[in-house]
């Protein structure tokens, strides 16, 4: 049974495939006269390189990076596996541009072909970095991520290690201690303690990473926040609310995908499907009198304007794709695959 969840739109334009502007709150602002402009741009370099944020799932990578952008892009939830693409978030001054990717949460035991493709995106960060934010939960065992250690220790480029929650510390000591664990398995890498969630200690983070940019040209527009259009963040806050909404393995077996974004002047029109791999899934995700799917789509639509900044209709569908998660065809139309 497809469901309808919104209204509808006039007057169609283009489709959601503009990138996501910077501009949308903060817009660059040279101060000073156009010769003062000139000659800042003379006498200082340009900075520029990607900055590949790794870490096992959950520990806090994509809280960081929005938290860094000041910009709901990557979503987060209670659950591990969240992420599931690589997600470039952009942060350029007059002088420097930090291209950010966050990357799903590197699994140990792929139970799927799906999330042996989101293994590879780990590994290709490996490959195009110019610096990492290792990102490490404050107590947890670095046993269980000495894959990923032991990737850094080879590594050609700068490598900081980000001990993050430090907001749920019994004292400093406890800090400190942890610290020196990493220190004595990653000597040479830069160590700081923050908080993602609490924003604690960010400024750090930035101050070190333009510190050791390497000079580089600027590879996007210097207003774009993503380099991810706006339907790929409205799939992803529709997936997000899955994850939020539904229990155990219901969220994991869905796929989001737009079927018609019109963007109209004062309001978009959405219509997505939700792929799910059973006719059980599906009747939950629905819910009694589509109740469930009611719920989904008010919550996804509220965020998605929050989002656009303008007002949305959603519609949404729900279709069952049998065992996606481990069909090559299905993998590739769905973008995991090349
Ligand atoms: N207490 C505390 N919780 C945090 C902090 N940073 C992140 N979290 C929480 O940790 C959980 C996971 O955060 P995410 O940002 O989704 O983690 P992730 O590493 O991107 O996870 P995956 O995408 O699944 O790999 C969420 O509930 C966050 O609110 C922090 O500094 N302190
Ligand atoms: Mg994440």
């Amino acid at each position: 049974m497809e469901q309808l969840v919104a209204r509808w739109a006039h007057n169609p334009k283009v489709t959601g495939s503009s990138p996501v502007p910077a501009t949308r709150k903060k817009t660059l602002k040279y101060s000073g006269s156009f010769y003062f402009y000139t000659f800042t741009l003379l006498m200082t370099t340009h900075k520029s390189g990607f900055v590949n944020i790794i870490g096992l799932p959950n520990v806090g990578k994509s809280t960081l990076l929005n938290a860094i952008l000041g910009e709901k892009l990557s979503i987060i939830t209670k659950k591990a596996q969240t992420t599931r693409h690589r997600i470039h978030g952009i942060l350029s001054d007059e002088n420097y541009q930090i291209v950010f990717s966050d990357t799903p949460g590197f699994i140990e035991k792929p139970a799927y072909k799906m999330q042996e493709e989101m293994n590879k995106y780990v590994k290709s960060t490996f490959e195009d970095a110019d610096i990492f934010l290792f990102l490490v939960e404050l107590g947890s065992n670095p046993e269980k991520q000495i894959e990923i250690y032991q990737a850094l220790q080879n590594a050609k480029v700068p490598v900081i290690v980000l001990i993050n929650k430090i907001d749920k510390a019994k004292d400093e000591e406890e800090i400190k201690k942890y610290a020196e664990l990493w220190n004595s398995l990653l000597p040479n890498s830069e160590i700081l303690y923050i908080s993602a969630l609490e924003k604690f200690n960010l400024d750090a983070i930035k101050n070190s990473i333009i510190e050791q940019l390497p000079e580089g040209p600027v590879y996007y527009d210097k207003d774009m926040l993503s380099d991810k259009n706006e339907r790929f963040f409205v799939t992803e806050i529709i997936r997000g609310k899955l994850l939020e909404q539904y229990k155990q393995e219901i969220p994991y077996s869905c796929q989001v995908e737009i079927d018609e974004f019109i963007e109209d002047e004062f309001l978009d029109k959405i219509r997505a499907t939700i792929y799910t791999e059973r006719d059980t899934q599906k009747s939950i995700i629905i819910g009694k009198g589509g109740d469930a799917i009611k719920k989904l789509g008010t919550s996804s639509r509220i965020e998605i304007e929050s989002f656009l900044g303008k007002k949305v209709y959603l519609e949404l569908f729900v279709k069952v794709k049998e065992n996606w998660r481990n069909d090559d065809m299905m993998l590739r139309h769905f973008g995991y695959k090349e």
